[in-house]
C-alpha cells in the first residue's frame, strides 16, 4: 500500500508556459517565474527567442478561423522576445491556468497574474497550455530539441526541497 501510494503521490506532468512580449517588455519575467518556484514547481526548460511566423501560426493554430487570428500572430511575431519554458509539478497544467487568469483581464481575480499585470485580451502577459494533451504538443512544437539535458539525472542533493 505504501508503494501504491508513493507512486500516485509522484505523479508528474509538464505543462508549456510562455511570456508573451509585453510581459517581456515589462520586466515581468521575474515576478512570473517567482510565482511558480515559489508554489514549488519545477523549471525543466527556458529560452528567451523571438518567434517565427510559421511557429506562432502552429502554436495558436487552433484560432486559425477567428477574427483575432491574424492580429494575434502578428503581435507574438513583431512586438519582441518571448521567453518559452515548461514546468513540471504535480497537477500543474491546471494549476498554471488557474494562477494566471482568465484570457480576459478585466475578468480575473485580483490574485492571478492576468488581474494583476494584464492589460487587454491580446497583451494579457503570459501563456499557459490548456490541457495536458495540448501541454505535450506545445512542448514538442517549442522545444524540437528534444530531451532537455536538465532531465538527465543530475546530483542534486544540496538543494533538496523536502
Ligand atoms: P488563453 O490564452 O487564455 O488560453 P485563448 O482563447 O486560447 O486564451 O486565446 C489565445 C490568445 O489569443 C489569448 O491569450 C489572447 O492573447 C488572444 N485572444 C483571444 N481572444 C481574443 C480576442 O477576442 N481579442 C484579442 N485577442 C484575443
Amino acid at each position: 500500500a505504501e508503494k501504491k501510494r508513493r507512486r500516485k503521490a509522484s505523479k508528474m506532468e509538464k505543462t508549456f508556459v510562455m511570456i508573451k512580449p509585453d510581459g517581456v517588455q515589462r520586466r515581468l519575467m521575474p515576478e512570473i517565474i517567482r510565482r511558480f518556484e515559489e508554489k514549488r514547481f519545477t523549471l525543466k526548460g527556458m529560452k528567451m527567442m523571438s518567434v517565427e511566423r510559421d511557429l506562432a501560426e502552429k502554436h495558436y493554430e487552433e484560432l486559425s478561423g477567428e477574427h483575432v487570428f491574424g492580429r494575434l500572430v502578428d503581435y507574438i511575431v513583431s512586438s519582441g522576445p518571448v521567453v518559452a519554458m515548461i514546468w513540471e509539478g504535480e497537477n500543474v497544467v491546471e494549476t498554471v491556468r488557474e494562477m494566471i487568469g482568465h484570457t480576459r483581464p478585466s475578468d480575473c481575480e485580483y490574485a492571478t497574474i492576468r488581474g494583476e499585470f494584464g492589460i487587454d485580451k491580446i497583451r494579457n502577459v503570459i501563456h499557459g497550455s490548456y490541457s495536458l494533451e495540448i501541454a505535450n504538443k506545445e512542448i514538442a512544437l517549442w522545444f524540437p530539441e528534444g530531451p532537455l539535458v536538465w532531465d538527465k539525472k543530475i546530483n542534486n542533493h544540496w538543494h533538496k526541497f523536502d
